[in-house]
């Protein structure tokens, strides 16, 4: 009966080992990611915009600089909507801000990539983005 007692304990100091080193890990690895993107982001221009169904709530139309470091955060008030624009290779999530830099000038559309209702409510929710030199 002993014996099978510490066969157990140590089976569960194995797993919590096994476990902790996984978590290290993991936490160093996003610790990493964190600091890349504070460095990135530490002069970055920053615009939060805000969605409800189905209507980009925030500014309409964000204007900014050619070669300029712009940080986008996304602030779900209703529903589950997200942003992107292939040419300029955003991809955002509520709460997962992203940094960018726009190399060229022009009009963008910021779409909703998220299918958050009727296809007509959710090919309405749209942005533009203006970069100007
Ligand atoms: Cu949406």
């Amino acid at each position: 009966m002993k014996k099978i007692g510490l066969f157990l304990v140590l089976g569960l100091l194995t797993l919590g080992l096994v476990a902790c080193g996984g978590d290290k890990e993991e936490t160093n690895v996003k610790a990493q990611e964190e600091t890349n993107s504070e460095v990135a982001s530490a002069d970055a221009e920053e615009f939060t915009i805000t969605a409800t169904n189905w209507e980009f709530t925030s500014d309409k139309e964000l204007t900014i600089k050619k070669g300029s470091n712009v940080k986008l955060n996304l602030v779900n008030e209703e529903g589950v909507h997200g942003i992107s624009n292939d040419e300029l290779g955003i991809d955002l999530k509520a709460d997962k801000p992203v940094v960018f830099t726009a190399d060229t000038t022009g009009e963008f559309e910021l779409l909703c990539s998220i299918f958050c209702g009727a296809t007509k409510d959710h090919e309405a929710m749209k942005l533009t983005l203006k970069v100007v030199e």
